[in-house]
């Protein structure tokens, strides 16, 4: 069942299409909280069905941190490590501290199997660096999702915002995806579209004995509204942080929910424009189970059903 399910997606892309997210945010440690990342690091797991043998790369878009996308404070010294994780200790259901949720833990399960530390680098601005290639045999093996791979962004040193974009690629040298792959996190940090119009969209997977989920985000500074939309769901509007605080609610999830995706809506404040908004967004199941985000979300985008089943506005011609 799981793997019919995950055999239609193709998520290679993170942030996905379907998220309309422009970037993915990770300032340097010598950074402050109050520019939207809490921790300085972020944490994304991309898995490959076990049918596919061939080798595959991971591309990282504009992973130096100067000149075009990233977000100066002074001047750029921000020095970002990317590295690439695989074999056991991988599995963020096995290995919690996997997840990257909490610094003190070790986010760093797995082998390492490549990783690099970028700076100001023109060469690598605007354009895409190449980890791999792998094999799918090197990731660790899960009966659910196939092979499961690490990618762990940290800021070293500095205080700039390094902005950058994920794909999961057949090729070296451009964008291929791999049927069935997919990507997901549990703390995702990336940065709004610096427009009116633009709405950005995560997409958490409900899963089987889910009754409640909490949400929290962090330094929303009141742009707009934070919604959440379900086929049962038509918008609820969850409370917005501030600058450099978290603001959580729980969300009650009906059964018919279980076994979907929410779409949560992050739409921008009218009038005056919220520019370079960088948020953190966590969820947690009423265990205190984190709650995965996926690129592409599973059973497709939600779209609310209103329960008359028919629609009382169409008059007969
Ligand atoms: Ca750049
Ligand atoms: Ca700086
Ligand atoms: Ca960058
Ligand atoms: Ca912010």
């Amino acid at each position: 069942m799981g793997l019919t399910v995950a055999g239609k997606l193709s998520g290679q892309a993170v942030p996905g299409k379907d998220e309309n997210i422009p970037f993915l945010v990770t300032f340097g440690k010598e950074g402050k909280t109050s520019w939207g990342d809490d921790d300085f690091n972020q944490v994304f797991f991309f898995t490959i069905l076990k049918d596919f043998t061939q080798q595959f790369y991971i591309r990282v878009f504009d992973p130096d941190c100067g000149g075009e996308h990233d977000e100066i404070q002074g001047e750029f010294n921000s020095r970002t490590m990317f590295s690439i994780y695989g074999g056991k200790g991988v599995d963020p259901e096995i290995n919690e501290e996997s997840r990257g949720l909490d610094n003190g833990l070790n986010y760093k399960g797995g082998n390492l199997l490549a990783s690099r530390v970028f700076g100001s680098e023109a060469k690598y601005d605007n354009k895409y660096y190449t980890f791999g290639p792998f094999n799918p045999s090197e990731g660790d093996y899960n009966e659910k999702w196939g092979y499961i791979f690490k990618i762990v962004c940290e800021g070293i040193s500095g205080d700039d915002g390094n902005l950058y974009r994920f794909f999961l690629s057949r090729d070296p040298n451009s964008n291929l995806a791999i049927e069935g792959a997919n990507a997901f996190t549990y703390e995702y940090t990336f940065r709004m579209w610096n427009d009116f119009k633009s709405v950005a969209h995560i997409y958490p997977y409900i899963d089987t004995g889910i009754v409640f989920i909490k949400q929290s985000n962090f330094d929303w500074d009141i742009d707009g509204k934070i919604l959440v939309v379900s086929k049962y769901k038509q918008g609820i509007e969850v409370p917005i942080s501030v600058e450099n605080n978290w603001a959580s609610s729980k969300i009650p999830i009906e059964p018919p929910e279980v076994g979907s995706s929410l779409d949560f809506q992050f739409h921008k404040r009218q009038g005056d424009l919220v520019k370079n908004n960088n948020v953190v967004v966590t969820l947690e199941n009423q265990r205190g189970d984190a709650i995965k985000f996926y690129s592409s979300p599973i059973g497709g985008v939600p779209v609310y059903q209103p329960k008359t089943n028919i629609t009382k506005i169409s008059p007969k011609k």
